[in-house]
């Protein structure tokens, strides 16, 4: 669904100017928008994944774990589709807030398309290079987005996410390397063309929300603090726009209109879109992908 027409419906939960700020920049952050009863809820479910990741030796289909990861000292990248480990990501990102935030910026009718936990380890965090979503799950348009909660305070140094403001109207960067691999950031030979320089920092206390485009370039620092940095990711698209290849983290809740109706017609962006690699064969993480990759990260 087109941005006008999507602001054409009355607001759940945004103001008008948070919206328009969303549809200008490319994201919005969303400062402890979040009740810290949910907060505390969350995170004491996440706190039982992370012991549950004790005994997993390696990475697998629903743990991504950092190299050096041991039973007494968890290095947890990922929490693959955590709405499929628990019913409290489920009911949390399906109901009440974050389906009204979503409503307010993908229009009446919501499809939920895939979620992930970001932990980001304290002291050993790995970076996120710079990249944009939606070559890793095209759609009919460019309505998705992805919001993400802070389940801890993030500060500067627990490497929060950064976001180029207006880079969701420019150009669409591959994302596969000279010799046709899939590496799941820009290259370093296509990062002039990018202004690192203008990214804002989005960082709050727990419970703030960051909210970024499909097409918005962003990325993350290491994080370098002694404190872990879980990020709650969750993408929604406008229920008239659809993906045309496979979900690279698939789910039973892959498709759900959480909020309206399945329209009757699918919206299509006239913009061409990179497809990416067939995922039906796996995945992984973007975190096992960028680091088959020795290239920089930053370009600022
Ligand atoms: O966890 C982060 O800092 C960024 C995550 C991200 O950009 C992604 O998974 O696409």
């Amino acid at each position: 669904m087109d941005a006008d027409r999507i602001l054409s419906h009355r607001p759940k939960f945004l103001t008008q100017k948070q919206r328009e700020d969303y549809f200008q920049n490319g994201y919005i952050m969303l400062e402890a928008a979040i009740p810290a009863r949910t907060i505390r809820d969350l995170n004491d479910v996440t706190q039982s994944f992370v012991e549950k990741s004790r005994s997993v030796p390696e990475s697998n289909g629903v743990f991504d774990v950092d190299r050096g990861h041991t039973a007494d000292n968890p290095k947890l990248r990922r929490l693959s589709s955590p709405v499929d480990q628990h019913e409290a990501y489920w009911n949390f990102a399906s109901n009440g807030l974050m389906a009204d935030i979503a409503e307010d910026l993908v229009g009446p009718d919501v499809k939920f398309h895939h979620s992930k936990l970001n932990f980001k380890w304290a002291g050993a965090g790995q970076e996120v290079k710079w990249h944009q979503d939606i070559q890793a799950w095209p759609h009919t348009d460019y309505s998705p987005l992805t919001m993400g909660i802070y389940l801890h305070d993030t500060s500067l140094e627990m490497g929060p996410l950064l976001c180029i403001p207006e880079s969701q109207n420019g150009e669409l960067f591959d994302h596969f390397d000279e010799s046709g691999r899939w590496v799941g950031h820009i290259l370093d030979k296509d990062l002039d063309r990018v202004d690192t320089g203008r990214a804002e920092t989005l960082m709050g206390p727990a419970g703030s929300i960051t909210i970024h485009n499909c097409r918005t370039v962003h990325a993350s620092e290491p994080n370098l603090s002694p404190i872990g940095r879980p990020l709650l990711l969750h993408t929604y698209s406008s229920g008239d726009s659809f993906p045309y290849t496979p979900n690279p983290i698939p789910s039973p809740h892959s498709g759900t209109v959480i909020r309206g109706q399945r329209p009757r017609w699918a919206h299509h962006d006239p913009r061409p879109c990179i497809v990416p690699p067939d995922w039906s064969g796996g995945y992984g993480s973007i975190f096992a992908q960028q680091e088959k990759t020795g290239s920089s990260a930053r370009a600022m």
